[in-house]
């Protein structure tokens, strides 16, 4: 039998068929890239030997040239569950759940990205994937059309069913198959121009939900961005303008700090496209509102405390930051986040960030009995011994509230709407197949395997 294409090859393909796919398809997204691929050769080229960007390590920089997230919106329960078994093959898994109905968005969502801190090295592709909530629509008629129209269709190709039934039989698909499956795959992301429904029912959609329209009245669910990791935020943010490209006014996220927390993010506005309309034998010219362009930085990963201390934080800072823009709105959130602490060792020993852990070259400890036992004095303990250093892990997820700022600055403010709180959790994963991954859990586990391979490397594994 023909062996295996590995799981991080057949990811690697696809996102790179995906991204050049999007280039073709969105000009503006193929400028994005090579501002942000300016931005970070030269910041790269102006930090200092050991900073909080070279720190994160050699893998973390090599990773950036093709690290990218996605986004796509689903219809119907069954989409969803095919579309776990596409990730599937791509070594990608739900992690997380985001419910954006308090923020007005009738979806949820998950983000199906690799987990394992080898396949995040080669490559982090993540791909946010929400799902309408049709329940949520409250004209019943508008409802029953909406369901109607979303059973009908297929968006995934009879090929890419039948490659995905022999990847579960056999665990693997052989290198023919895994360029087939890569073809086959991105039928599904690509973009229609001809709407399924007719320009009045499209209009009733939007007229209901901006979002509704985009997912209801295409064949399929367009992938609507292709976000780069930029190194520097602020400046990517401040050239845009130069390149022809016009930001939203407010960086989502943390404000600008000495170390990177999080994620922030920045979109430029969706292009409005022509689309045509099926109208009686011929067609009706319109235009359709969804494809945008996004930039993000990474920072540390913040454990449960850090993060409930981040979410406090931001919801605080609404009082002084609402209204502001650029500069003044990032000058007030810096000023809203004082409390937090901004260097690593803080972070680490107040428990605020997760660190992983590497035994320094030539490190010995000769008087093991004099260590601490408990587990962070131990840690402590070996960092002031040039033992171990700590390095923070990036973080590999999304933010519900800043999901909420790049849909509403994409489908315009007036987009929101009020929606009833209902916990709607296990029906998202009753949809999926499967539970979502706990992030906290993910990156508590990173940084618990590093520290017991450091504890072996310094012959210390009986200390804890
Ligand atoms: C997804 C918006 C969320 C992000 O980066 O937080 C997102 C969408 O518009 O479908 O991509
Ligand atoms: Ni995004």
């Amino acid at each position: 039998m023909a062996r295996h294409v590995s799981s991080d090859d057949i990811r690697t393909r696809f996102s790179l068929a995906m991204s050049d796919m999007y280039r073709a398809e969105v000009p503006q997204y193929g400028t994005l890239l090579k501002l942000v691929a300016d931005i970070n050769a030269q910041t790269l080229y102006h930090a200092p030997g050991d900073n909080a960007l070279t720190n994160q390590g050699g893998s973390e920089m090599a990773r950036i040239e093709i690290e990218r997230h996605g986004a796509i919106r689903l219809g119907t329960a069954g989409e969803l569950h095919t579309m776990r078994r596409v990730f599937a093959v791509m070594g990608m898994f739900p992690v997380g759940y985001y419910d954006l109905a308090p923020a007005g968005m009738p979806v949820h969502a998950t983000a199906f990205r690799p987990v394992e801190d080898e396949a995040l090295a080669l490559n982090p592709f993540r791909v946010f994937t929400s799902l309408l909530r049709l329940e949520l629509i409250e004209d019943e008629d508008l409802r029953a059309r909406a369901a109607a129209i979303l059973e009908r269709r297929q968006i995934f190709t009879d090929r890419l069913m039948t490659l995905l039934d022999q990847f579960d039989a056999d665990g693997g698909l052989n290198d023919e198959d895994a360029t087939a499956f890569v073809i086959e795959a991105l039928e599904t992301f690509r973009w229609h121009r001809h709407a399924t429904v007719d320009a009045k029912t499209y209009h009733a959609f939007h007229q209901a939900h901006r979002l509704i329209a985009d997912v209801v009245c295409f064949h399929g669910p367009h992938i609507n961005h292709l976000t780069p990791r930029t190194l520097d935020i602020d400046a990517t943010q401040q050239a845009m303008p130069e390149w022809g490209i016009t930001p939203k006014a407010t960086i989502e996220g943390p404000p600008r700090r000495n170390c990177p927390i999080l994620l922030r993010q920045t979109s430029f506005k969706a292009l409005e496209e022509p689309i045509l309309f099926p109208s009686g034998d011929s067609e009706e010219a319109g235009t359709h509102t969804a494809r945008f362009g996004e930039i993000e930085q990474r920072g540390a990963a913040l454990t449960r405390r850090g993060r409930e201390r981040y979410d406090e934080l931001l919801a605080a800072s609404r009082d002084t930051t609402h209204g502001l823009e650029g500069e003044s709105h990032q000058r007030a959130l810096h000023d809203a986040f004082h409390a937090f602490p901004d260097d690593e060792a803080t972070l680490r020993r107040e428990g605020l960030a997760w660190f992983d852990y590497q035994p320094l070259e030539g490190a010995r400890i000769d008087d093991p009995e004099a260590l601490p036992v408990e587990r962070d004095a131990l840690v402590e303990a070996l960092i002031e011994r040039n033992a171990i250093r700590a390095r923070p892990i990036t973080y590999e997820d999304f933010l519900p509230v800043s999901a909420a700022g790049i849909f509403q600055s994409n489908l315009g403010e007036s987009s929101a709407q009020h929606y009833a709180a209902t916990d709607s959790h296990s029906d998202f994963e009753a949809a999926l197949g499967v539970a979502v991954e706990d992030e906290f859990a993910l990156y508590e586990r990173r940084s618990e395997r590093s520290l017991t391979a450091c504890l072996d490397a310094l012959g210390l594994s009986h200390l804890v």
